[in-house]
């Protein structure tokens, strides 16, 4: 027999057609049958180590909800020849989008704007006047595919792209390829972190490159927490070294660092990237698809190991 387990809080949309196809959901790990199932369904944040792996014999398949895995041991699966998938692509817009309304909304002041307009603003006197961002330069740390939207969305605003991967990409005409972070942040006014989780990645936004972004820098960060060395940015955003944040991931989320809630040159989102109806739909689906390709023996949709 074969079992199928999906794991974490799977919403009705999702929930429905895994049960459909034979699924056994549970909301904790620990709480999973073991014997006999091949294929677990993952959803959420917690690590999945070999130790966890191991639990399951007859594993040969963990499909994420999600397109970073960063929390997938995913050497530790190909030792065991379990197969890894992820949901990547169907993201791809949602995440851009949030990263550019962060942007607007802290650099335009828009939280303040909006308490201002609550009420009429009459014997409030005019709003201060704020930062233009059309025409700013721009670094993307990280030129995958959610990266390239984000370019694609900030080239239509005018801005002088510049961009950070592991090599130069085939880009259109103009962009900048920097190959060092903090030589990034030196060509820019606006960092946005769109690079993978993980060991490669961790602080890889270090302070640094906070300097080198400098008091007019704005960061955006829509990737993994990990990737900011959160104690700089906020020693800098608290005393003026940095101008603004605006972040949708945090280290330690969903519990995130007080001191963000005394600073009033961020926005914060609570890691809601992918968080539209239609984008989770096409997660969920695509998580499914991987597994039915798994139990049929057919390829992979978007195996990463
Ligand atoms: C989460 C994400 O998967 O795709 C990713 O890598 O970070 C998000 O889309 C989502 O929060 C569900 O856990």
């Amino acid at each position: 027999m074969t079992r199928i387990v999906a794991v974490g809080q799977f919403t009705d949309v999702d929930a429905q057609p895994l049960r459909e196809m034979g699924a056994e959901i549970v909301d904790d790990v620990r709480d999973a049958p073991t014997d006999g199932v091949t294929a677990l369904a993952w959803k959420g944040h917690g690590p999945v180590d070999g130790a966890l792996m191991d639990r399951f014999p007859e594993l040969g398949l963990i499909a994420n909800y999600g397109v970073g895995y960063d929390s997938i041991d995913v050497e530790a699966a190909s030792a065991r020849g379990i197969a890894v998938t992820n949901t990547p692509d169907v993201l791809n817009d949602d995440v851009a989008d949030l990263a550019v309304a962060m942007l607007l909304m802290q650099g335009r002041r828009m939280l303040q704007g909006h308490a201002h307009a609550q009420g009429g603003w009459g014997g409030k006197g005019e709003f201060p006047l704020n930062r233009k961002l059309s025409g700013s330069r721009a670094g993307i740390l990280g030129l995958g595919r959610i990266g390239h939207e984000i370019a694609d969305r900030l080239a239509a605003f005018k801005m002088e792209i510049h961009y950070w991967s592991r090599k130069a990409k085939d880009t259109p005409a103009g962009w900048t390829f920097h190959d060092d972070p903090v030589a990034l942040a030196r060509a820019v006014d606006i960092l946005v972190v769109s690079t993978v989780g993980g060991a490669a990645t961790e602080g890889i936004v270090s302070a640094e490159v906070l300097d080198a972004l400098g008091p007019d820098g704005i960061v955006i960060n829509i990737s993994r927490g990990t990737t900011i060395d959160e104690d700089a940015l906020l020693d800098r955003l608290e005393d003026g070294r940095l101008a603004g944040a605006g972040l949708d991931v945090f280290r330690g989320e969903p519990d995130i660092d007080p001191r963000f809630s005394a600073l009033d040159n961020v926005v914060l989102q609570p890691h809601q990237g992918s968080g539209t109806h239609a984008t989770r739909a096409a997660m969920g689906r695509l998580q499914r698809d991987n597994v039915s390709a798994f139990l049929a023996g057919k390829p992979l949709l978007t195996q990463v190991n």
